[in-house]
């Protein structure tokens, strides 16, 4: 692995959100690769790239945030792996989102729906399914091209505050913007947030998901930090980001997705309902706006490593056979952060076809299809995609039937 400073990335000093001076960091990942940056087989022998990869609080405006910064080109844009279809958990999660909003508002063919970071048209396919026009913008190509076979028109671009003034010159104000799990991605954060301003209709709403730092915390999900995650948000700091660009998030729902998720629903005018008081009340009762409340979570991150290595060292010496299950980005840093390589795990499954054939970032364990659990029988599977535990659980009933078992690694390693 390879590091060189100053290549594609930046090391930042002050809060990407406030400005503020006084970041405080407080977990140290070391040098990573990028975690969604598989590897061509061909390549294998090229030394990668790594990153440092260290998370920081600013007590200015309690964002928690890593300090490095890579440039998006390298991240997102060229031969971008991640595709939302392939999870019919995320795709039920999101079919039941749109009908909540088609329930909520009057929606026509009048209306515009802009989802930001709209992936493989997985959501807005919904809307274009009652007939209420949208539009997808997203950087990465390949999810793009296959939205718009899907009948979801997509803009394949990167959505900035100049993007989002040319947007609404050309197509008009939105009723609803989306933006799931792509707040967090982006380096402009106020930028970005300032272009949905724009695009917003003046009782028009955002509804935004992201990951919730608080179950981060609790559940050790350290393995969700990777480059392309530079900001883990807490309502209190995203009410801070967003009162600074005249929207107000009016109400929130938390969500089981992804290891315990926010939906937060943003407006261009004041109207604070219960949910966001009760949930900021809540983090000032337990500190998630003060530095002390992350003092701990570094040792907790190494013992979770330790018992993992522990058990995954046991199995191994009692002739045991380890593969993985998933080859998603947060699979790349626990592999990486816990120093597992094909040494100990013998090959990854992902239903992903355009991750199959691919090596792991760092680890290079090798990806293929799911199939292969039942015939080549592994006596043991590591969960990398906790978060879809259930549904694969659930679908490897085979494998398991003939006596494999799985390995889940948070909040603690287990085997079920
Ligand atoms: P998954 C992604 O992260 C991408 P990742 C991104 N970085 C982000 O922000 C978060 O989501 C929120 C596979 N799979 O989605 C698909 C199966 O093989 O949890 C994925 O490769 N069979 C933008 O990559 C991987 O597992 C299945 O049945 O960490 C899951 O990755 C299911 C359900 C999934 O997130
Ligand atoms: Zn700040």
């Amino acid at each position: 692995l390879l590091h060189q400073p100053g290549v594609a990335s930046q090391t930042e000093t002050a809060c990407r959100c406030c400005g503020g001076q006084s970041l405080h960091p407080f977990l140290d990942l070391g040098f990573m690769p990028l975690a969604d940056r598989l590897i061509r087989p061909e390549d294998g022998d090229t030394p990668e790239l790594t990153f440092p990869l260290v998370v920081a609080f600013c007590p200015d405006c309690a964002l928690v945030q890593i300090l490095e910064t890579v440039a998006p080109e390298i991240l997102f844009a060229d031969a971008y792996p991640y595709y939302s279809s392939f999870s019919p958990a995320l795709l039920e999660h999101s079919r039941a989102n749109v009908l909540q909003r088609l329930a909520e508002r009057e929606l026509g063919s009048s209306s515009l729906v802009v989802e930001l970071a709209s992936n493989d048209g997985y959501l807005l396919k919904n809307y274009v399914e009652h007939g209420v026009p949208v539009c997808g913008i997203d950087p990465a190509d390949g999810p793009a091209a296959a939205a718009r076979k899907v009948g979801v028109p997509t803009l394949c671009d990167f959505f900035t505050e100049e993007f989002a003034s040319k947007f609404v010159g050309e197509h008009g104000r939105a009723d609803i913007v989306h933006a799931n799990n792509v707040l967090a991605h982006v380096a402009d954060t106020n930028g970005f947030v300032a272009g949905i301003r724009n695009l917003l209709k003046p009782d028009g709403v955002a509804v935004i998901e992201m990951p919730y730092l608080l179950r981060l915390i609790e559940h050790v999900e350290f393995d969700t930090i990777y480059h392309e995650h530079l900001c883990y948000f807490s309502v209190t700091a995203l009410d801070n980001l967003f009162r600074r660009h005249g929207l107000f998030l009016n109400r929130v729902e938390e969500l089981e997705i992804h290891g315990g998720s926010l939906r937060i629903f943003v407006e261009p005018f004041e109207a604070t309902g219960e949910s966001v008081e009760t949930l900021m009340a809540h983090e000032k009762a337990i500190g998630l706006d003060t530095l002390d409340f992350f003092a701990e979570f570094s040792a907790r991150v190494d013992t979770l490593k330790e018992k993992l290595l522990a058990l995954i060292y046991t199995l191994k010496s009692e002739g045991h056979s380890i593969a993985a299950y998933g080859a998603a980005a947060k699979g790349a840093t626990m592999l990486n952060y816990c120093g597992l390589n094909t040494r100990q795990l013998d090959f990854v499954v992902d239903r992903n076809v355009n991750k199959q054939g691919m090596l792991m970032p760092g680890a290079h364990l090798p990806i293929l299809p799911p199939e292969e659990l039942v015939a080549r029988k592994p006596d043991f599977v590591l969960m990398l995609a906790w978060n879809f535990a259930d549904e694969i659980l659930a679908q490897q009933q085979e494998y398991r039937d003939a006596g494999g078992r799985f390995i889940i690694p948070v909040p603690e390693p287990r085997i079920v």
